[in-house]
């Protein structure tokens, strides 16, 4: 923990700027005791809005800006008792990544830059939804339950988006963190991932990296250039990247990042944020559900494109095909880029390192198949939200996880990483040697931590370029099944459970029943549904042999579900756009 000493006058023991003065300071430092008092009184400036639940879901938690002020308060307690607990730096994130810019959010990070453990993601939501005359209690019980050191300090590191409410409620996170006495270091405007990758760089030391933006674009860059030296600039994927940036934080970091690029990495930003409104008919979100083309952007069929989201954790490539259509390349084409990568490299290097995939149920069937038969990679199905994938990642010496919708990265095991390492130092043999280092390069190009838009944009763009690979040849390794996602209204989402990574509703009765049937009605056809982690409607998935049959399956399952799971306001239509 030396790294807290050298954090000058980042460390203030106030954040809120909207304190009042009738409160006395809180003192800045560590408590053997939490002072109940001074809790009350700022937690009534951070009034808890009557008759709002809110839950940790599957990024924190999310909802209109305006009811969030008390959750952030909260957000920054709860930070600080886990720091204690850990003994370790934990992050706060303020932002409600792909969402509409009306709402927001806040997700707290765990030592290595993961998603916050389970049992904590239980406490959060029972200290948020706690009123005032409970909250000693819950915290005590916390503090119990958890073993926590009140003696212990506490460091937390804060990040937030471009969203225009994002600072306000960061300030209410830094009163939380000193009422406490927990001190903190404010990044201001990062990206999500830049945020997991801090954290992570604090709690080894700097070991993983320098806990700064500009440690972050070194190491990417180094590891960038380094990988795809060899490769011929002229080469055909070397043409100009153009990036929607969603009107998001992804604008300004690419734009910061820009200096730190070679060269030959030519990149053009559009939806900037000058313009347009956050995730508004654009961004990676918006071009993988609509299967649309963002606005703003001028493309000519074939250029290579791509979109991040709102917080700069996802990405989808996608370029305009001879018919003016759009073909896109979501996370299950990034994950069989890397991983085919990955594979042939460690064959090259004659490694023998377990590698598998990690998908959800909305990866497309036909990825899953070609993994399986052509890749011959292992593949793995869990549930929906990036903290089971990344779990399970976890199992093996290299783990590739996507969602489809674009989030995701590659873990690797201590050992896999030590083998690789000593092999690049070490292999005799020019051949071994050279795959080695290209593994050890990746390694340093991809955030570890958590799906980050950028480390992944320069690993699709490394492989291209190494593989000299058009994004048509890239999108030809298989033809995704015609897909269909849409959303449905219910009074409750709770009614609906699942089993089997999700891909079976076990309640209400009956409708895993009705959507077997409908099913068995079309050609390689599949669907689900399940509860939205972070909006307040139930989801359909459904994909089939073509577009109008999976538009059709996926309208069919949206009416079982309106009418078995209690869908409020008009049945859905058949208008799926
Ligand atoms: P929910 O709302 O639980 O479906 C969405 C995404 C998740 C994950 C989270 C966090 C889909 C279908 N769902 O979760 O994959 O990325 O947001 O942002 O894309
Ligand atoms: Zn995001």
């Amino acid at each position: 923990m030396s790294n807290w000493i050298s954090l000058g006058q980042s460390c203030v023991p106030l954040g809120g700027l909207t304190l009042p003065v009738l409160l006395p300071p809180i003192p800045s430092a560590s408590r053997k005791e939490m002072d109940f008092e001074a809790i009350t009184n700022y937690s009534k400036l951070h009034a808890k809005p009557p008759g709002v639940f809110l839950q940790y879901g599957t990024a924190g938690f999310r909802t209109k800006a305006e009811n969030l002020d008390h959750t952030m308060f909260c957000m920054g307690l709860l930070a600080v008792l886990r720091s204690k607990q850990t003994k370790a730096t934990i992050g706060v994130m303020v932002t409600a990544s792909h969402n509409p810019e009306e709402d927001n959010g806040v997700k707290l990070i765990d030592p290595l830059g993961e998603m916050l453990a389970p049992t904590w993601e239980d406490h959060a939501t029972r200290l948020v939804n706690a009123e005032e005359r409970e909250l000693q209690h819950v915290l005590t019980d916390i503090c119990k339950k958890e073993d926590v050191t009140l003696q212990q300090e506490a460091f937390i590191v804060i990040g937030r988006d471009t969203r225009p409410s994002s600072k306000k409620l960061s300030q209410s996170v830094t009163d939380g963190i000193s009422v406490l006495g927990g001190q903190y270091h404010d990044y201001g405007l990062v990206t999500t991932p830049q945020l997991h990758y801090m954290v992570r760089c604090r709690n080894t030391d700097g070991i993983y990296g320098t806990a700064t933006v500009q440690g972050y674009y070194e190491k990417l860059s180094n590891a960038f250039v380094e990988l795809t030296k060899e490769t011929n600039h002229q080469s055909r994927s070397r043409t100009a990247l153009k990036i929607d940036c969603a009107n998001g934080i992804g604008a300004l970091k690419l734009k910061e990042m820009e200096p730190y690029l070679p060269k030959y990495f030519v990149m053009h930003r559009y939806n900037v944020g000058s313009k347009g409104k956050l995730n508004h008919l654009c961004g990676a979100d918006f071009v993988k559900v609509h299967q649309k083309f963002p606005v703003g952007l001028e493309m000519k069929p074939g250029e290579r494109c791509c979109s991040f989201d709102g917080d700069a954790d996802r990405i989808v490539y996608f370029c305009e095909d001879a018919a003016e259509c759009l073909c896109l390349l979501d996370g299950d084409k990034i994950a069989t880029l890397i991983s085919t990568f990955l594979k042939e490299l460690l064959d090259k290097a004659g490694q023998t390192l377990t590698l598998a995939v990690i998908q959800t149920a909305y990866a497309n069937g036909s990825s899953t198949r070609y993994l399986k038969e052509t890749v011959k990679v292992p593949v793995h199905c869990v549930k929906t939200g990036v903290k089971h994938l990344h779990h399970k990642a976890q199992e093996f010496d290299i783990g590739v996880y996507f969602e489809a919708n674009g989030h995701g990265t590659v873990v690797f095991s201590k050992a896999a990483e030590e083998k690789i390492r000593n092999q690049a130092k070490e292999e005799k043999d020019p051949q071994k040697r050279e795959a080695a280092k290209m593994l050890e390069n990746t390694i340093d190009l991809i955030n570890q931590a958590v799906g980050d838009a950028i480390s992944d944009m320069l690993v699709v763009e490394a492989i291209l370029a190494l593989k000299d690979f058009t994004i048509q040849e890239w999108d030809a390794l298989y033809v995704d099944l015609p897909n269909r996602q849409l959303k449905v209204k219910v009074a409750d989402r709770r009614v609906i459970d699942t089993t089997d990574a999700e891909r079976r509703a076990v309640t209400p009765p009956g409708l895993q029943e009705r959507i077997d049937r409908l099913t068995k009605q079309f050609q390689l056809a599949r669907a689900f549904v399940r509860p939205s982690g972070t909006e307040d409607v139930v989801r359909v998935y459904a994909e089939a042999n073509t577009q109008e049959n999976a538009d059709r399956l996926a309208h069919e399952v949206s009416l079982a579900v309106y009418h078995l799971a209690g869908g409020v306001g008009e049945p859905p239509t058949t208008e799926v756009r």
